[in-house]
């Protein structure tokens, strides 16, 4: 299992984390996603065979938030 945190930017509110972590939540592999707004990150463990960091990266950036 790999563990990466993530700089999210453009997140302002509960519905964002919400958002970013259903999105990554739903990328194949990922097994656990942590948001934190005040830090800005996601802390992301997943399976390395299944998924990439790209995939999940993309995911985010798919609801229109930013990875820093
Ligand atoms: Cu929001």
């Amino acid at each position: 299992m790999t563990k990466t945190v993530i700089k999210v930017g453009g997140m302002t509110c509960k519905h964002c984390v919400k958002a970013v972590t259903d999105a990554v939540g739903a990328v194949p592999g990922v097994e656990k996603v942590k948001v934190s707004l005040r830090a800005n990150t996601a802390t992301v463990q997943y399976d390395a065979d299944k998924t990439t960091l790209d995939a999940i990266h993309a995911a985010i950036k798919e609801e229109e938030y930013d990875v820093l």
